[in-house]
C-alpha cells in the first residue's frame, strides 16, 4: 500500500483529484499501520462513543488499515504564526482530502479484482453537521491500528507528529496487526510537561479538559470563507502548528534531545 501511495498517479477515474501538474502540496512519506477487525478496542469504541465497528462496515472484515500522509515540513510550520490558517495548510487539506478519496476508490478497486472485498470510509466532510461527529473515526482506527496516540489537543501524533491527514479502509484480507506503541506520543500524556496547543488555539475551543467541537467548527468555517478562493471548506489547525507534536512523536524527540 506505501507503494501504491509512493507511485499515485492522479487517476482520471477520480475527478474530485486535480492533474498532477495541478498539485501543490508536497507530504513526507506515509506511515502505515493494520489492526485487527476484532481487536477488543473496536467494541470499546462502540460502546463509549457510538462508532460503527468494523463489521457493520464490512461484514467479513478482518484487518482495519490505517495510514498517515504527513504534510512536508514547510506546510506545516506555515501554519505556526498568526492565528489565520495559512494558504499552504488550506490547500494541503483540500489536496489530501481529494488524494485520500481517490485513493480509496483505487485500492477498493484493485483489492476486489484480486476478490478482496474492502469499503473506505471518506476522509471527513460526512459528519453530523449538528453533533459534528460522526460513526468511523480515523483517529480512534489509528490509535487501535499503532500508528499513534492522542495528544492533549485530540489529534492523532504519530512517529511523523500530528501535521497532516489519517484515512482508513476496511478489508477481509488478513494482515498481522501492528503493534501499539508503549508510551505516549504527546508530552502533556507523558509527564504534563507541556500545554503548548492550548494556547495556540484561537478560539479557546480546546481546552486541558474539555473541546468545545462547535467553536472549533465556527473558527475553521471562518477560516473557509477567508480562503474561499481555494473552495468551500472548513480548516484551522492551529494547535498541530509550532507545536512539539507538529512533525514527530513529541515524547521520543524530547527524550533524544535529553540525551545529547
Ligand atoms: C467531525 C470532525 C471534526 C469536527 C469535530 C472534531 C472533534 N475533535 O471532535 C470539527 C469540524 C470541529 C473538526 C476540526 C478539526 N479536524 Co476534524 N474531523 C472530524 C471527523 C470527520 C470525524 C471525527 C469524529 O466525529 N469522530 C467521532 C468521535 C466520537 O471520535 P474522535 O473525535 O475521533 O475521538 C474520540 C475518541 O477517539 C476519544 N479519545 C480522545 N482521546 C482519547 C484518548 C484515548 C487513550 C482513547 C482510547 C480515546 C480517546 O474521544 C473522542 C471523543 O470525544 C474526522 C474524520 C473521521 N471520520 O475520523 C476528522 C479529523 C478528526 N479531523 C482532522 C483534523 C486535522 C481537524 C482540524 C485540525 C481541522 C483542519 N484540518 O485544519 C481540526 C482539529 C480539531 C481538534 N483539535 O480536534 C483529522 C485529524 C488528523 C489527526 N492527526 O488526528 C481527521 C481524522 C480527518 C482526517 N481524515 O485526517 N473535525
Ligand atoms: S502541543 Fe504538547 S500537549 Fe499539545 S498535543 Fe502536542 S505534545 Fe501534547
Ligand atoms: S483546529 Fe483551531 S480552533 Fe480547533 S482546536 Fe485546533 S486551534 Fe482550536
Amino acid at each position: 500500500m506505501v507503494e501504491i501511495a509512493r507511485a499515485y498517479q492522479p487517476a482520471a477515474a477520480c475527478p474530485a483529484y486535480p492533474s498532477r501538474q495541478q498539485i501543490q502540496t508536497r507530504r513526507q512519506e506515509p506511515l502505515l499501520a493494520f489492526a485487527h477487525a476484532k481487536d477488543p478496542l473496536f467494541v470499546d469504541c462502540q460502546m463509549r462513543f457510538g462508532m460503527r465497528s468494523p463489521f457493520q462496515i464490512l461484514p467479513q472484515a478482518r484487518t482495519v488499515v490505517v495510514y498517515f500522509l504527513p504534510f512536508a515540513v514547510e506546510i506545516v510550520h506555515s501554519n505556526g504564526p498568526g492565528t489565520i490558517a495559512s494558504y499552504e495548510w488550506v490547500l494541503a487539506y483540500v489536496e489530501t482530502n481529494a488524494l485520500i478519496e481517490a485513493l480509496s476508490r483505487e485500492l477498493v478497486a484493485w483489492l476486489g479484482k484480486k476478490g478482496i472485498a474492502s469499503v473506505a470510509p471518506p476522509p471527513t466532510h460526512n459528519f453530523d453537521p449538528l453533533r459534528l461527529v460522526r460513526d468511523w473515526s480515523h483517529k480512534y482506527a489509528g490509535f487501535i491500528a499503532g500508528l499513534g496516540t492522542f495528544g492533549l489537543h485530540r489529534m492523532q501524533i504519530t512517529a511523523k507528529g500530528c501535521g497532516g491527514r489519517l484515512g482508513s479502509l476496511v478489508t477481509a484480507v488478513e494482515i498481522e496487526p501492528t503493534p501499539r506503541p508503549d508510551e505516549p506520543t504527546c508530552l502533556f500524556a507523558h509527564d504534563g510537561g507541556c500545554r503548548r496547543c492550548l494556547n495556540r488555539c484561537p478560539s479557546q475551543a480546546l481546552q486541558e479538559k474539555g473541546f468545545n467541537r462547535q467553536a472549533c467548527y465556527r473558527l475553521c468555517l471562518e477560516n473557509g470563507v477567508r480562503h474561499e478562493l481555494l473552495t468551500p471548506t472548513d480548516v484551522c489547525g492551529k494547535c498541530a502548528g509550532g507545536v512539539p507534536c507538529s512533525l514527530r512523536n513529541s515524547v521520543e524527540a524530547s527524550a533524544a534531545i535529553r540525551r545529547e
